[in-house]
């Protein structure tokens, strides 16, 4: 049976907490989709840890699924930072043999990309993620398994570089023989990692293996239901789960919807309830909203339910983890958006039309803050009322049960109702 943890607004909701803790009792944790743009800080025993590409998971094995983008020198980065930290990854990281590989040439397009669309650039993370998954859909990219064939690694990196070259010239600067002689070196390191992903979920799925999978990113940056363009270039939903690993739909014990109790983005695009004055800056600053990739400060506001309710609506989730409950501690009053108005009238669901988004008008409920803290609590009863019914209004706006509350950073602050 498989538990699958999912981003439910703009990314950053608190996914990594959630995976460690359900880590526990999983024997296959997997990542389906994304590459090294999606990050997680994870607070173990008071270690801090950022992880973009492995999942943190001390007793299973962690595979980085089929639907995925690897970054090579990244992905042993990751190794070594883990494992300096006494936690053995020996025998225990997988990458399935179709994933894509995200290499130095994608990065360089990448920033190229942004740089070409000047004022309406994406704000990416700069990984290389969209160049990846664009030469996969246009049938150019290189699988990890084409890395272990030398002669057709090469031809394959060259013929790329000939076609960027071609639109980008000069201003790519990009040396194809370096990386050709970094992967010479990756190759031998790489072989014990990979695997055929497709009999080994068969088997996992057939011996009833506990199957933990986290959604990387989140579905309001989905490449087809997210705020598009400003989205990854993946499917971050349900969907990418099964395209990315092939379970078994009805083997799926529980899908998790991570909702933060405010709202944050990094990256440009549309935010109906951002907060663009001291409310905003409060919430960063108490929330410490830096990107854990790039560092760039995220941008905040009220949490939107119009978000999370249109989020539900194509993730289906069976319970949602409310995280970051406590930055809400020191506001007199909690905002919550509930309806976007265009042109008088009220829309059913979050619209997928940049100039309606922009022109619309947000209503928002506004309830009594709890104005004490919740830090560190482990028992329902124990949070304030206000704080009880702000968790009891998403509850039923959403029509999800709110299963687990997060109350601070650390594993251990973690309400299990
Ligand atoms: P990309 O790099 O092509 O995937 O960027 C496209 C958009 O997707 C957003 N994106 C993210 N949003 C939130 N968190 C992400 N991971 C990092 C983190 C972000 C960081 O955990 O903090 O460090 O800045 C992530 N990755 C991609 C991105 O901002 C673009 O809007
Ligand atoms: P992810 O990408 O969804 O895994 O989230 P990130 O790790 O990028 O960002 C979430 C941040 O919030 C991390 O710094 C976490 O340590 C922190 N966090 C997670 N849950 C809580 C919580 O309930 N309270 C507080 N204060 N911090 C939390
Ligand atoms: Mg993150």
């Amino acid at each position: 049976m498989a538990t699958i943890v999912l981003g439910a607004q703009w990314g950053d909701e608190g996914k990594g907490k959630l995976v460690d803790i359900l880590s526990d009792e999983a024997q296959l944790c997997c990542r389906a989709q994304g590459g090294h743009n999606a990050g997680h800080t994870i607070v173990k025993n008071g270690i801090t840890f950022d992880v973009h590409i492995l999942l943190l998971t001390e007793g299973c094995t962690n595979l980085i699924g089929t639907g995925c983008v690897v970054h090579i020198p990244q992905f042993f980065k990751e190794i070594e930072t883990i494992e300096k930290h006494g936690i053995n990854l020996h025998d225990r990281v997988l990458i399935s043999d179709r994933c894509h590989v995200d290499l130095e040439l994608h990065t360089k397009v990448d920033g190229l990309e942004e740089v070409e669309l000047g004022k309406a650039s994406i704000g990416t993370t700069g990984k290389g993620i969209g160049p990846t998954y664009s030469t996969k859909a246009t049938r150019s990219g290189i699988h990890i398994a084409d890395i272990f064939n030398k002669a057709e690694f090469d031809r394959k990196l060259r013929h790329l570089h000939h076609g960027y070259s071609k639109r980008y010239g000069d201003l790519l600067q990009y040396d194809p023989e370096a990386e050709i002689a970094a992967f010479n070196d990756y190759r031998e390191r790489l072989k014990p990692f990979v695997v055929d992903q497709v009999p080994l979920i068969e088997s996992a799925v057939k011996s009833d293996v506990r199957m933990l999978v986290e959604g990387a990113n989140a579905l309001m940056l989905d490449i087809d239901n997210g705020t598009y363009p400003f989205v990854t270039s993946s499917n971050t939903g349900l969907g990418g789960v099964f395209t990315g690993l092939h379970l078994n739909p009805r083997r799926i014990k529980e899908t998790i919807g991570i909702v933060k109790a405010y709202t944050t983005r990094v990256g440009s695009g549309p935010f109906p309830s951002e907060q663009i004055n001291e409310i905003g800056e409060k919430l960063q600053q108490v929330g410490r909203e830096f990107g854990v990739t790039t560092g760039r400060k995220r941008r905040c506001g009220w949490l939107d339910l119009v978000v999370v309710k249109f989020s539900n609506s194509i993730n289906w989730y069976d319970a949602i983890n409310l995280t970051k409950l406590d930055i809400l501690d020191d506001f007199d009053e909690v905002k919550i958006a509930t309806a976007y108005e265009h042109n008088g009238q009220e829309l059913s669901s979050f619209p997928a039309n940049l100039e309606v988004l922009e022109e619309m008008t947000v209503k928002y409920e506004t309830l009594p803050g709890w104005k004490s803290k919740t830090v560190g609590l482990k028992e329902y009863h124990e949070l304030p009322e206000n704080a009880r019914k702000y968790i009891e209004y998403i509850e039923k706006f959403v029509g999800v049960k709110v299963k687990y509350i997060g109350t601070g950073p650390g594993r251990e602050s973690m309400i299990v109702r």
